[in-house]
């Protein structure tokens, strides 16, 4: 009930008489008080005029799963929404859900992570509040060796995202990060469970830096959030939103070709370092040459002066010459 009404109230910007809310949704007027009232408590700025009705005012940065749902516009993705003040990872808590057979397009969203995870165990930063920390799970009916491309898909599909609600041309760095202003404003941490060779499930965890003003020492040089490159607040429930709808049309591209070719040139034209000289950190290996971008596999295509070298996520670091990216 409480987003029916939300909706109702973010239709207008005229005065909602009480006794239409109750009318409508078959309530009592108690009943409509006390939802408002919860609606304040959340953060929403509702003037309340005697014979008139509810009226929403333009408001905070509203993090909720009420305001999610109510400017989500996909088929799927997040339309099962857990939405969480405090969670370990949202990782963990999707793969927990997933275990309990919570169905594809399940979004778990957290405003603060305590444990929050990066890849090979290193950990996330996840300030309460500045962020969107999330994750989705998929059961696709794809050959657990495709899903490293399923990382490439968010990728795009978040710089797309953080374009259209800040209009911020971001870079993707293959494989899992989104740059801003040279500096790490997104990370991806794409986990699975397989079982006899067929995917079980596949969580893809998402962590965007919305609103951190000042990060650690050691991540000065290579972090950075929407808030320090734009200068304003950046609506999260927005950006979530956006996030869902365009990984869903992304999604939607990558499984009929079952490869990243209908996605590759947008990809490469995205492609930070690209036809640039970026140097590969492989265990035991590691060589200079020219990013070339992508293959429809999601491989990275490096030329060194021995010839053209296929670089396979998992293991590998690739970084500019100068920098972190
Ligand atoms: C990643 O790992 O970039 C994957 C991050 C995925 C985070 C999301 S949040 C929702 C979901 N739940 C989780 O528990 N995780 C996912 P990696 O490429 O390994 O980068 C990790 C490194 O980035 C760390 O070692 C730090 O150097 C740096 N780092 C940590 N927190 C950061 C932050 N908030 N912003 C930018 N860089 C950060």
């Amino acid at each position: 009930m409480k987003t029916k009404i939300l909706k109702v109230l973010k239709s207008t910007s005229e005065y909602v008489s009480g006794q239409e809310l109750c009318e409508s949704l078959g309530v009592s007027r108690t009943a409509v008080w006390k939802v408002i009232r919860q609606l304040e408590e959340d953060g929403y700025r509702i003037e309340a005029v005697r014979n008139r009705g509810y009226r929403l005012l333009e408001g905070e940065d509203v993090f909720t799963g009420e305001e999610i749902r109510s400017i989500l516009h996909t088929k799927q993705a997040g339309q099962n929404l857990v939405f969480l003040d405090i969670v370990d990872s949202t990782n963990n808590e999707a793969r927990r859900q997933a275990e309990q057979g919570a169905p594809e397009g399940t979004l778990v969203v957290a405003v603060e992570q305590n444990a929050g995870k990066g890849r090979r165990g290193r950990s996330w930063i996840s300030p309460k509040g500045t962020g969107i920390w999330m994750s989705l799970i998929l059961r696709p009916e794809i050959p657990p060796e495709y899903a490293s491309m399923l990382t490439l898909v968010a990728a795009l599909a978040v710089e797309s995202a953080i374009c259209r609600v800040t209009g911020l041309a971001g870079k993707i760095k293959w494989p899992n990060d989104v740059i801003l202003d040279d500096k790490k404003v997104c990370g991806i941490l794409t986990e699975m469970s397989t079982e006899m060779e067929r995917i079980h499930y596949v969580v893809i965890g998402i962590g965007i830096n919305v609103g951190i003003s000042e990060f650690p020492k050691e991540l000065e040089n290579k972090a950075t959030s929407l808030l320090l490159c734009t200068g304003r607040t950046v609506s999260r429930a927005q950006l979530t939103a956006a996030v869902a709808e365009a990984w869903e049309e992304y999604y939607e591209r990558f499984l009929p070709a079952l490869n990243l070719g209908p996605l590759m040139e947008e990809y490469n034209n995205n492609l930070v370092n690209r036809d640039r000289e970026v140097k590969v950190l492989a265990p035991g290996d590691t060589y200079t040459g020219i990013c070339r971008g992508i293959n429809e596999k999601g491989e990275l295509l490096v030329e060194t002066s021995g010839g053209m070298r296929v670089v396979v996520s998992g293991e590998v670091s690739v970084r500019g010459i100068y920098g972190y990216v």
